[in-house]
């Protein structure tokens, strides 16, 4: 009986293992449900948490303030609170997109801009309302950097340590420019301030002030030549004072001293060229790299007085051009027939007289004559400073006229072979202006840049 009673059971018993076996494979699925959860979980995390401040691998100590699921309840909850952080995070991605393309075209008003940044502005851009821009670098413009603003908001470009550079632009200001001053006298247009500088204008040798195309009236310079100012009238250069008869500086070349005077607005040497190599009047100065010279009678004493008598080519270094240097030392040149006249004219000829052939004027060569040497006592009064020696000349291995007659070139031609010359003469006080043969062995006066 009990063995029924037992039967009962165990079937009973039996019924109750069937239930538990299926409980536990619903036990096992749901345990690889919620594997699968978690590893759909994570791999969201890794993909769209990490720049929140979640690690990969589930560390969420990275930035505890943005753990979007430390409140989840559940893993619902988390997978919930993730997908609504990823949109809000792709929709903040698609707004910075749209603002850095707008802001392409302009930087934020009233803002700096850091030093460390380089700001590049083409000529299509505009930097405004900047309060500062500060650059330890160069700030680029293809257009134009304006400072501008009125009253209390004037505008300012500062530079405390260093200078600022335009290059070869033109620097312009509709204002009044204050150097040594941070109040420019109001009526200054500029105004210099300083108790120990000068104010140093352009330097110019004569040369190159004659250089200046179209110089506007009251244009002023300092010329080194004559060293005088020098201003533009409009016409005319001027200067201050006349300074006639005053040295302009004394130039050792190739061994010998040359001395100076200023005529007019010109200087000149107060001697004959004597440079080069003496030869004999048989052979003809040529084309080479030795300054050749002929001296009066094959004498190199005469060469020391009245210096050496040159071929024009020679004289010129085969040069040509109207101004050459030829063989005077740097910063002199041989004197064109233009700058002969302007001597001539500073010593009181008329441009119509200088502007005629053979001898012209009054007593101008009087005045450039030396006040001994000419023959039968017809000496200068040397009041110009010139202090021209006659030196005769040489022609076809000939010499002639030492004691009576000077000859100089000048350095333009009337034609191809026949350059302008001067000449002085013991008879006469005139300035005879005349062309010659290039063979012809002359003087040689240089004239300062
Ligand atoms: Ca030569």
């Amino acid at each position: 009986m009990i063995f029924l009673i037992n039967t009962g059971n165990i079937s009973t018993n039996t019924t109750g293992i069937g239930t538990n076996a299926t409980n536990i494979t619903t036990n096992t699925n749901n345990i690889t449900s919620n594997d699968t959860d978690i590893t759909n979980l994570q791999t969201e995390l890794d993909a769209t948490q990490t720049g929140a401040g979640l690690g990969t691998g589930g560390s969420y100590t990275a930035n505890s303030s943005a753990n979007y699921i430390k409140t989840a309840t559940s893993l619902t909850d988390a997978d919930n609170k993730l997908d609504a952080q990823a949109k809000c995070n792709a929709d903040g991605v698609t707004a910075n997109t749209t603002n850095i393309g707008t802001n392409t075209g302009k930087f934020g008003t009233a803002g700096t801009v850091e030093a460390s940044k380089a700001v590049v502005v083409d000529a299509s851009r505009n930097i405004t309302n900047f309060n500062n821009i500060q650059a330890d670098g160069t700030i680029t413009s293809g257009n134009s950097i304006t400072i501008d603003g009125t009253g209390a908001t004037q505008g300012s470009i500062t530079e405390s340590h260093g200078k600022i550079s335009f290059g070869d632009e033109t620097l312009v200001t509709t204002g009044n420019v204050g150097i040594g001053t941070s109040s420019p006298d109001a009526t200054a247009i500029l105004d210099l301030s300083s108790s120990a500088k000068g104010f140093l204008p352009p330097r110019l040798t004569s040369k190159q002030i004659n250089a200046i195309v179209l110089p506007a009236e009251g244009l002023t310079v300092y010329n080194t030549t004559v060293r005088a100012i020098w201003w533009y009238n409009g016409t005319e250069w001027e200067m201050s004072k006349s300074k006639d008869g005053e040295s302009c500086g004394d130039v050792t070349y190739s061994g010998h001293t040359y001395h100076s005077v200023i005529i007019g607005k010109q200087c000149w040497m107060t001697e004959n060229l004597n440079v080069g190599t003496m030869i004999d009047v048989s052979y003809s100065q040529t084309m080479n790299s030795t300054i050749e010279k002929y001296c009066y009678s094959g004498v190199e004493l005469i060469c020391d007085v009245y210096g050496g008598l040159y071929q024009f080519g020679e004289m010129m270094q085969y040069s040509y051009t109207e101004g050459a240097q030829g063989i005077c030392p740097t910063g002199w040149h041989v004197p064109s027939d233009d700058e002969w006249k302007q001597m001539e004219m500073a010593l009181g000829m008329s441009q119509l007289s200088a502007d005629e052939t053979g001898p012209r004027g009054t007593d101008e060569g009087k005045k450039m004559k030396s006040t001994s040497g000419w023959y039968n006592n017809g000496n200068g009064t040397n009041s110009s400073g010139f202090n021209a020696l006659p030196g005769g000349l040489t022609y076809n291995e000939l010499f002639s006229n030492m004691a009576s007659e000077g000859y100089w070139w000048s350095s333009s031609r009337r034609l191809d072979w026949q350059p302008w010359t001067r000449s002085l003469s013991y008879f006469d006080n005139k300035v005879d202006r005349d062309y010659a043969n290039t063979l012809i062995g002359f003087s040689v006066r240089c004239l300062k840049n």
